[in-house]
């Protein structure tokens, strides 16, 4: 709690281009709760984490302050919610070092993000990308969150911060809160378009499988004319047995806020074709605003400029007052002023 506010906290990695998957299953609930005034904001551009992959600086900084961009644009006001970079506030980086040593190798071994990225990128298995969730733990607990707003494949995550700050608060009394995941009801898991049993993903090496969040019109609507279906041709939802319009019924549903149910009733006797042409229409209309607030704010430096100043200071002011109970309650020495 901040007074008598509760605390929302999120943030996504600056690597690459925000996919549909990351807007309906985080930001798009971000800016649905982005005017509750119950909570007091906080989203992280968490570019420290993206450093636990190897990232060309250039490139690196570019996309970092797009993202920044990209959060404003999609409907979060920067003078309501603090939107700020993690690596403008040292604390996280500090406050991560402290909880490495409250966390057990054998709880991270458990984690199937570290497994899935060390899959992947075998020639780069640092001990960032191991103590990952370690950092992100830090995150939310530095601004005593109370709800965390995430996709489900971050529940994981989640857990291990709950786990971590449970440890510190039983040995050291109530230093955290203890933060509740929060996924939504739609969009929680948006799957790959080209494999629709895997999640879509903004690493993804076939563009087709992946809606960007900055696709023009005619790829939005290509790439779900191309989307894996199957062999039937009725627009019904089961997971297991029809993947791809599973996926399809969920992404129009996240979009329009219609049920399955009515998704099925309204494309009842319709082929695959109309439906995929009706999906795709839904996605680029939510899009299209968006896209023009994201092209308005590049061009706007000053403005973003301003926020960010503004927004670190907030955040630095938050996480600093936690960061100094913790330093003083593990038994590190205080500063002589
Ligand atoms: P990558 O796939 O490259 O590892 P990512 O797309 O998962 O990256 P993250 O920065 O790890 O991106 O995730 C940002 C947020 O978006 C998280 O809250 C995550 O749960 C959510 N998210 C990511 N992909 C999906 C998806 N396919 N469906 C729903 N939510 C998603
Ligand atoms: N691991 C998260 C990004 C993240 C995050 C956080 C999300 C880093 N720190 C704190 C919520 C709260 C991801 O989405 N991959």
């Amino acid at each position: 709690m901040i007074g008598d506010k509760k605390v929302l906290y999120s943030g996504m990695q600056a690597t690459g281009t925000l996919t549909l998957g990351n807007y309906l299953g985080a930001l798009k609930n971000w800016v649905e709760l982005s005017d509750d005034d119950a909570y007091e904001r906080f989203y992280g551009v968490m570019d420290l984490h993206s450093l636990t992959l190897r990232q060309n600086p250039a490139e690196f900084r570019k996309n970092a302050r797009n993202l920044y961009a990209l959060y404003v644009a999609a409907g979060l006001d920067p003078e309501k919610n603090c939107i700020y970079f993690q690596s403008h506030v040292s604390a996280h980086a500090e406050l991560g070092w402290i909880l490495d040593c409250f966390t057990y190798m054998g709880e991270l071994n458990r984690m199937t993000q570290f497994k899935d990225k060390a899959a992947k990128h075998a020639d780069n298995i640092n001990a960032g990308l191991y103590t990952y969730p370690v950092l992100m733990a830090a995150d939310i607990l530095l601004y005593q969150t109370d709800v965390v707003p995430v996709g489900i494949d971050q529940r994981q995550h989640l857990e291990i911060c709950r786990d971590i700050a449970l440890r510190f608060n039983n040995i050291y009394g109530d230093v955290f809160t203890i933060p509740e995941a929060y996924i939504g009801k739609a969009g929680a898991k948006i799957m790959s378009l080209q494999e629709p049993e895997r999640k879509m993903s903004k690493s993804d090496e076939n563009a087709n499988a992946t809606i960007y969040l900055l696709d023009d019109v005619d790829t939005v609507l290509r790439k779900f004319k191309r989307a894996v279906t199957d062999s039937e041709s009725e627009v019904r939802y089961d997971a297991q047995t029809k993947p791809g319009i599973s996926n399809l019924i969920d992404i129009y549903g996240a979009v329009t806020g219609k049920t399955r149910e009515e998704t099925e009733r309204e494309f009842a006797g319709k082929g695959y074709g109309d439906f995929k042409l009706a999906v795709g229409e839904a996605v680029a209309a939510r899009l299209r605003p968006l896209q023009k607030r994201y092209q308005e704010l590049v061009a706007d430096k000053s403005y973003i400029d301003s926020c960010i100043k503004e927004n670190d200071g907030k955040a630095q002011y938050f996480a600093g007052k936690t960061l100094r109970k913790v330093q003083k309650k593990v038994g590190l020495t205080e500063r002589i002023r």
